[in-house]
Parts: structure tokens; sequence; C-alpha cells
């Protein structure tokens, strides 16, 4: 799969996003939204990915939207579509891929890319990066899920603070407010990532894939509904090859061999 303005690469069970336009510190064009979602789609599809890791070239994850664009395009450019078209694709393509996606934050992600690093599920930081709600700074609203997002994780009381002052959150207080998993030096994200990426795509596919189905369904349902649902899923996750595997290392304790299945 080649792109012109992302880099796709898989490997050992795990699919690699990198965004690649590193002199405008990765901000989307209608280009790369759409090569973007693309990608996601292609790792839904392909049984040999396990993992998939999305990350920023240079020295940001992304700034966002390409505001040069923007303004090039003029009345030509309207917003509702290009974001019904194209962020939408990108942040449901990674919601409801049911595989796990780490968002490994390189650098600075501002506007829509707060919206790609909230909508993957494990989120490593390097020690310089940072958040920034931009749209505010240009008149605009929070958009690419963020007014769902991140008021679940950090209140609305935060989330509406970052969207009008549009501040630069850093890497310890978003890790201490529960925005990353793990901060780490720069110099070390890329082995850390690693790491966490070897281990999911080494584990229990199915279950891990599921249990992302029933966490995002959740936030809709009732308890009750919650689990029932949870019941429905085991009988599935039950049946997996992995499952039975688990089990039987478990017993003969030694180290279990999932093969996603
Ligand atoms: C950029 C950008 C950028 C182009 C840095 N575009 N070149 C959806 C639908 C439709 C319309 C609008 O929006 C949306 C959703 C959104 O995402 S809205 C939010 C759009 N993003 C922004 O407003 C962020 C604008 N950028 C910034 O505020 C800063 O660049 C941040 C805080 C991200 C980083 O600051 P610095 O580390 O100081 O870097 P810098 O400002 O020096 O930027 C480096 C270069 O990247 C620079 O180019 P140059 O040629 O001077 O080296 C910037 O012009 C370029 N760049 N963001 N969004």
């Amino acid at each position: 799969m080649t792109y012109e303005h992302i880099l796709y690469d898989v490997a050992g069970g795990v699919a690699t996003i990198t965004l690649n336009r590193p002199d405008s510190l990765n901000a989307f064009t209608t280009a790369m939204i759409g090569e973007t979602a693309d990608a996601f789609k292609q790792c839904s599809r392909d049984a040999a990915v396990r993992c998939v890791v999305i990350t920023g070239s240079g020295r940001g994850f992304t700034a966002g939207q390409d505001l040069g664009e923007v303004q090039a395009r003029g009345d030509e450019f309207s917003i509702g579509p290009h974001l019904r078209a194209g962020y939408h694709r990108i942040i449901k393509n990674i919601v409801g891929l049911e595989k796990p996606v780490i968002a490994a934050v390189n650098g600075v992600a501002a506007g829509a890319g707060v919206g790609v690093v909230l909508a993957s599920d494990i989120r490593i930081a390097s020690d310089k990066a940072s958040l920034v709600l931009a749209f505010s700074k240009i008149g605009l609203v929070p958009d690419s899920g963020l007014n769902w997002l991140l008021p679940r994780v950090i209140g609305q009381a935060r989330a509406y603070q970052l969207a009008v002052t549009a501040e630069r959150l850093g890497a310890e207080q978003a890790l201490a407010w529960g925005l990353f998993n793990e901060v780490v030096p720069a110099d070390q994200l890329a082995a850390r990532v690693d790491e966490w990426a070897q281990r999911l795509a080494g584990g229990p596919s199915v279950s891990f894939g599921l249990t992302k189905r029933a966490m995002n369904r959740a936030w809709s349902q009732t308890l009750e509904e919650a689990l029932d649902y949870e019941a429905y899923l085991q009988d599935t996750a039950a049946h997996t090859e992995d499952n039975k595997e688990g089990v039987a290392a478990f017993l003969e304790k030694r180290a279990p061999q999932y093969r996603g299945r």
C-alpha cells in the first residue's frame, strides 16, 4: 500500500501509520485525511494486523487542519461537508476498528489532531508532546469528536477550559489528567511504543477487539443492557482458540502463545 502524504508499514502484526508532512507539523490536507481514513480501513481488512500505531514524522504529531489549504480554497471550501467526508471517517474508523490503536504522540497535537489522539485506545507520549485545542484561536468550535471524547476523559470543566483558552497542555499535565497512558523521554518513545505494540499484537486479539466494542457501546447502554451485552460477547470470546490456549497455559504454568483466533 503506497500513499503520498502518510507512510504505511506492516511488520510483525503491527501496522504503523505515520503522518508525513513534517514541514507543516503534519497538518491535514484533504488528501492526507483521505489517505489516513483509508489506512485505518485497510488495518481492519488485513488479518495480519493485530495492533495499529499512529504517529507523526518530524517534531509534530499533527497540527490539525492545514489552514493554508482552507485559505487557498476560499469560498469553495465548506467546513461541514469537509468534516463529514473527512475527519469523521478517520475518527469512526479508529473507534470502530476492533484492534488496539496506539497513538505515539511524538510532539504537538493541535485541533483535529487532538481528536485523533483521543480516539486512539492507548496514548504513549514523548515528554516533548503537547495538546492544543486551537479551534477558538481561529473562532471555531472543537470538532472531530472532541466535544464527545474530551469531557469523558477529563470532565467538562477542564475540557471547556482547554477549548476556550486554547492553552498548550504539556505532556506531564496531560498525563496527570488521564489523557496519556505514559510519558517517556523523547529518545525512548519509539522503543516504548514498540514494546506496547509487540505486546498487544501478540495478545488475544479477539478479546482485545471485543473489549473495545463493549466499552464503546457501554457509553450508551444502561447497566442492565451492558451486563447482557458482556454475556453475549463473553460467549464469543469463550469460543476462541486463544481462550483455550490461555486456560491451558495457565494450568501448565507456561506463557500463552496467542494466535489472534
Ligand atoms: C501549519 C499549521 C496548520 C498549516 C503549523 N496549517 N501550517 C476542520 C475543518 C476545517 C477548517 C478548520 O479546522 C478544522 C479542524 C482543525 O484542526 S482547526 C485547528 C487548526 N490548527 C490550528 O489552528 C493550529 C495552528 N498551529 C499552531 O497553532 C502552531 O503551529 C502549533 C501550536 C501547532 C505549534 O506551534 P510551534 O511549535 O510554535 O510551531 P510553528 O507555529 O512555528 O509551526 C511550524 C510550521 O508549521 C510553520 O511553518 P513555517 O513555514 O513558518 O515553518 C507553520 O506555519 C506550520 N503550521 N500548523 N494548521
